[in-house]
């Protein structure tokens, strides 16, 4: 994210402010509708008739988790489409204190850079918020910004103590990024030198003067920092860097060294294989971890074509799905006349139509692993088919010797086809 308008770094997505407009998208819902027509305390079955496993279009089957609120396809796709713009082993950091390259004008910016994605405090943002200390914190498993807080230690004598709290409160082992936006000395407090020190093992805070430059990168607790820059000369930019290793499930063996990176008992390599995240300990949300559990896939159907047979044909078709599992599977068919049999163990679907079947059904198959489905739908259309015409009786005739017979033969066909 890097927030710019006007050429111009803005103090964190103003939504209110029109003139710093920030673009970007988010999920409203994560289902439609739940529970909305119908009776609110059971899923609908009515409406008019779509591709739903019921065979109607209630809003209970739409969103990226289903009406037992378990994770569909699709909020696993979007996870892992997020996550694969991380880096799994390590993240490149930047902290500047930016006083607009020598020159004052009050332009000075705080700015915290992960990768490419930038976030920034203005010296003139919200209402001085901006002057001071800028702090950003960030998880050390995966390298999310967790919180970005600015201390105006220049124009309020509280700004100290509530930055000396807030260290206390961050854990050992987060990251640590801080600069300094502007003055920063003013008012801070010699507590707030030696919170900032502890937290950071900070050598050169003490000294930092008035108008000075001061930016660090640090993981709380760690003793020393993994980058720390100073320079007292008056209105001088500054930029200081780290590369930070990652280490998700905390044991101490950094993501490039560990086989596993989230410790759920699947290696990375095997997840990595099946198109798992070797980040995410339990991928389908179950409360089972991906190295235990047995059943991470849906069912995925194959698929349903249409069926055309006459009246009279047999129908004998093997419905299938495949499941990454290899889990047991369940078929349950909806639409089919009493005369099919379907054998839900194997999906085979057989039925002896009769003159009497003809017509046209929507089928639903809905295939099971026991915790998750897939489902698709066909037609099957029972014709008529060519029935023989039927002659009519022609009876007996009699005519007189050496005299000519005439009569006209008369039959009818039942599909009113043209006979000859
Ligand atoms: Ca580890
Ligand atoms: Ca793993
Ligand atoms: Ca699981
Ligand atoms: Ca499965």
């Amino acid at each position: 994210m890097t927030i710019i308008s006007g050429g111009k770094y803005i103090p964190i997505c103003p939504a209110d402010d029109p003139q710093n407009p920030c673009l970007g998208a988010t999920f409203f819902e994560w289902s439609d509708e739940w529970w909305k027509a119908g009776t609110p305390s059971s899923h609908s079955t009515n409406g008019f008739y779509f591709s739903m496993p019921d065979g109607y279009s209630n809003e209970e089957w739409y969103g990226i988790v289903d009406i037992y609120r378990e994770p569909r396809q699709a909020y696993h796709t979007l996870a892992a489409a997020y996550r694969s713009s991380m880096s799994r082993d390590t993240i490149k950091l930047k902290a500047d204190s930016n006083y607009g390259e020598g020159t004052a004008t009050w332009d000075q910016w705080a700015r915290f850079h992960k990768g490419d994605d930038s976030i920034c405090y203005a010296r003139d943002g919200a209402g001085g918020g901006g002057k001071g200390i800028s702090v950003g914190v960030l998880d050390g498993g995966f390298g999310h910004f967790e919180e970005i807080k600015v201390f105006n230690t220049e124009g309020s004598s509280a700004a100290s103590q509530l930055l000396v709290d807030f260290l206390s409160e961050v854990d050992d082992g987060k990251i640590l990024m801080m600069t300094v936006c502007i003055d920063a000395t003013a008012r801070l407090s010699d507590p707030a030198r030696l919170a900032i020190e502890s937290a950071t093992g900070s050598t050169e805070i003490r000294n930092l003067v008035k108008y000075g430059s001061w930016a660090i990168i640090a993981k709380k607790g760690a003793g020393a920092p993994l980058a720390e820059g100073i320079d007292n000369t008056q209105w001088i930019d500054l930029t200081v860097e780290a590369v930070v290793d990652l280490d998700t499930d905390g044991d101490g063996i950094v993501n490039k060294d560990d086989a596993d990176d989230d410790n759920d008992g699947m290696s990375d390599t095997d997840e990595l294989a099946v198109g798992l995240d070797p980040l995410d300990v339990d991928t389908d949300d179950d409360g089972i971890l991906d190295g235990v559990d047995s059943n991470m896939f849906p069912p995925v159907l194959q698929l349903l074509a249409d069926i055309e047979v006459n009246a009279g044909e047999l129908i004998n078709i093997t419905i299938s799905a495949d499941d990454a599992d290899v889990n047991t599977l369940t078929y349950i068919a909806f639409g089919l006349p009493d005369s099919a049999t379907f054998n839900t163990a194997t999906g085979q679907l057989y039925w002896q139509t009769t003159a009497d079947n003809t017509g046209s059904y929507g089928i639903t198959i809905i295939v099971t692993d026991s915790e998750y489905y897939d489902y698709g739908t066909f037609i099957i259309n029972v014709n008529q088919g060519n029935r023989p015409p039927v002659l009519n009786p022609i009876g007996n005739k009699s005519v007189d010797e050496n005299s000519l017979l005439s009569f006209t033969l008369q039959a009818t066909d039942p599909d009113l086809d043209t006979l000859s």
